[in-house]
């Protein structure tokens, strides 16, 4: 059904901000509440976000011709949604505090950083990055993500689209520092369906290695649970609904029960991009239920955007100590990197989690554990400014070994004292139904 136009009352002011490309449009907004829109085009965004008393909502409109009654509808429902947006509690990359991006001191780069990329790796491929890594049969192991740019089409502004194939290599180290890339690829998918898996995350247990890794179909990102004992043969156990990913496995069951952390999108309820972290048990890695809400946006003074699990947590008698990402998006933000343009910065964060109940964080670090600041995370690569933390070793020693992708681009590896990033956890958590 068509929505009557009355453009002539159109309020271009603070309540209709942002960019706009479109053949025709007509929105009518009064206080935060639209009384009337109607728009006609074939792809549009709208993101809602704090402002004045008067203007709670903005929006980014991009259309082209054709119309699209379906996308009329979907966008008139995240304006819906957009009024209630702030009691999510929704910061505004101005109130974001830039004093808080800095890496503690007691994180140390290695410095043989980046540990690996596209030079050390049979192929070249474009890009080498966000990788899981374990400790099996006396080997570190690491397997990354290769992105390779097979085409480099135009977008419809003139500007370059690179085109990705993506596999899973593999490498072994004896001291996690320097790896050796073996030569064939370790995993990948793609069918008529599946188009691509990536991001796998490795966790140790009960004497087999457990991937955890991000799939697009062309139904949705799935996340997918395989185990392997030698790296060669995958068994996939499971695959989520759309639209879930960076999923990572506890290594141990917990009150009988594994146990993964997740990052479901619900973009549907609670606008674009506005992600959370969870957690949920199963009996068998198959079948997955009892879900939590662990850490929520709001919860991470540095995120604005979005987070989500980073490497799979390790023991510690203090709590479960793991890391996340956390996503702070600035609309000014333009090229710095391959693409036309790059909004989002990711750090990497760190939290403890209760080693009975592994939903509840007993404490976590109110400002980022990595944070881009080395050329090969902030001023080279894909997508500058990303940390991407994808493994954590806790040794004998007491040192942790971070691993994480940096701009999309390489794997780096942080190394710190566990009881230094036990001590940064020292604000309270949250707490959540
Ligand atoms: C996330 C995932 C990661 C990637 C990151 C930064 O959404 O796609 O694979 O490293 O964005 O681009």
């Amino acid at each position: 059904m068509k929505r009557r136009l009355d453009t002539s009352r159109l309020v271009k002011t603070g309540a209709l901000r942002g960019a706009y490309r479109m053949s025709f449009f007509g929105v009518h907004i009064q206080g935060n509440r639209l009384l009337r829109a109607r728009l006609i085009g074939e792809r549009v965004s709208a993101a809602p976000t704090q402002s004045k008393k008067s203007a709670s909502v903005r929006i980014a409109i991009f259309a082209r011709s054709g119309e699209n009654d379906r996308l009329n509808r979907s966008w008139l429902q995240w304006l819906g949604v957009a009024h209630r947006f702030n009691r999510y509690g929704y910061i505004p990359m101005s109130q974001i505090d830039e004093s808080l991006f800095t890496t503690p001191a007691c994180v140390t780069r290695c410095p043989s950083n980046p540990v690996l990329a596209s030079k050390d790796v049979p192929g070249e491929p474009s890009l080498v990055f966000n990788a899981g890594v374990c400790k099996y049969q006396g080997k570190y192991v690491m397997v990354y993500r290769c992105d390779d740019v097979f085409r480099v089409d135009k977008r419809e502004d003139g500007s370059d689209w690179h085109r990705f194939k993506t596999w899973i290599g593999i490498a072994y180290s004896d001291d996690g520092i320097k790896w050796e890339a073996q030569e064939k690829p370790c995993f990948s998918l793609s069918s008529d369906e599946i188009l691509r898996a990536y991001d796998p995350r490795l966790t140790v247990i009960d004497g087999k290695v457990v991937m955890c890794f991000a799939v697009d179909t062309k139904h949705g990102v799935r996340g997918g649970i395989a185990t392997t004992e030698d790296f060669e043969k995958f068994d996939i156990k499971t695959m989520t609904v759309p639209d879930n990913r960076n999923m990572v496995l506890f290594p141990e069951k917990i009150n009988g029960m594994y146990v993964r952390l997740e990052r479901p999108f619900p973009v549907y309820s609670r606008g674009k991009d506005r992600f959370d972290l969870w957690g949920s048990q199963s009996p068998d890695l198959r079948y997955w239920g009892d879900h939590k809400l662990v850490l929520a946006v709001e919860d991470v003074p540095f995120a604005n955007d979005k987070i989500g699990p980073a490497a799979p947590p390790v023991k510690t008698d203090a709590g479960w100590l793991t890391t996340f990402h956390a996503v702070d998006r600035d609309e000014s933000r333009g090229k710095n990197g391959w693409e036309p343009q790059w909004k989002k910065r990711y750090t990497g964060g760190i939290m403890l989690l209760d080693l009975e109940n592994p939903m509840k964080v007993k404490g976590i670090c109110k400002t980022p554990l990595i944070n881009p600041e080395a050329p090969y995370e902030s001023d080279e690569g894909f997508r500058q400014d990303v940390i991407f933390p994808g493994g954590m070793i806790l040794e004998d020693s007491g040192e942790v070994k971070i691993y994480y992708g940096a701009a999309d681009t390489v794997e780096a590896l942080v190394t710190a004292d566990v009881n230094d990033l036990i001590a940064l956890c020292s604000e309270p958590g949250p707490v959540h139904e």
